[in-house]
């Protein structure tokens, strides 16, 4: 496979709402649109995320939730283990490790893990104010599908199998919360895979010391198949129809206010239209 051919592992070559809301706070939070933030590994979207946290309290940032990948919490069973202490494993790590044995598992639990924190009701504050509320997620359940998954299962990292199995339980899960996650529109933030890469070695993650370019240019196509050409086959119709608005995140737009007050523009005009 095309993944054994890549030095044996990745990590080497490298609210709307809930229907339950009371009628006065649904009106409230129909209103709020839901965005997500896309892009490549390392290419900024924390960085991005938290500039725009800072520009408006109508907006609300949901970071992803990688923390939680690299601890995942194992408690002893009682028969067996007394010991009431929980162990933690790294499933970032593992995946990194051994891509061909970890990424549907990591795949599966990244996707649960990120829909669990989207299906979230919006904060309060967001239901009554003055102009649109906004929540912003970092990346969304159909990147997880059709830029990751997807990618490992061409790169022979995910099996037919497994990818048969994936994409039953991701279309039952999308179809059945799909109104409660629903994006209203997508920013891409694009680099070149070079850029990130520099972007990853300057932020030093451990798990991904051993990403290399060959990887992140897999991904960087995925991204640009799904947004950009619009050529990946997509199961959902509404996803098909989103507006994206395309950001040049090759500028230092983590020190030059210039480009931030240029980016936050955009970004106002972009939620106008949603
Ligand atoms: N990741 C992944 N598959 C997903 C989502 C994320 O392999 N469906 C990985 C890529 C990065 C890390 O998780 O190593 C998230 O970091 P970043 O937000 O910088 O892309
Ligand atoms: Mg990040």
């Amino acid at each position: 496979t095309i993944c054994s051919s890549m030095d044996k592992n990745i990590g080497d070559p490298s609210i709307s709402c809930s229907k339950n809301y009371s009628s006065s706070s649904r009106d409230g939070a129909s209103r709020v649109k839901r965005v997500s933030i896309e892009g490549n590994v390392a290419v900024g979207k924390s960085t991005f995320a938290k500039l725009l946290q800072s520009v408006s309290t109508d907006w609300e940032v949901m970071q992803e939730p990688v923390g939680k990948w690299q601890n995942i919490e194992i408690k002893g069973s009682k028969e067996i283990d007394a010991s009431p202490q929980a162990t933690v494993s790294n499933l970032l790590e593992m995946m990194y490790q051994d891509p061909q044995r970890w990424s549907y598992t990591f795949q599966t639990y990244s996707c649960v893990s990120r829909m669990r924190i989207q299906l979230q009701p919006p904060p309060a504050r967001l239901l009554n104010t003055k102009e649109t509320p906004v929540q912003v997620y970092e990346r969304s359940v159909y990147s997880d599908r059709y830029v990751f998954a997807l990618n490992m299962f061409e790169l022979g990292c995910i099996n037919a199998t497994e990818w048969a199995t994936y994409q039953d339980w991701h279309s039952l899960m999308v179809e059945q919360f799909g109104h409660r996650v629903e994006l209203e529109g997508i920013i891409y933030l694009r680099a070149s895979p070079k850029m990130c890469m520099e972007r990853l070695k300057s932020r030093g993650r451990p798990e991904e010391e051993g990403v290399k370019l060959d990887y992140l240019e897999t991904l960087h196509r995925q991204h640009e198949k799904w947004l950009i050409e619009k050529s990946t086959e997509i199961h959902f119709e509404k996803l098909t129809k989103i507006p994206v608005l395309q950001l040049d995140a090759s500028v230092a737009f983590n020190r030059d206010p210039k480009v931030q007050e240029l980016f936050i523009a955009k970004v106002k005009d972009f939620f106008k239209t949603l």
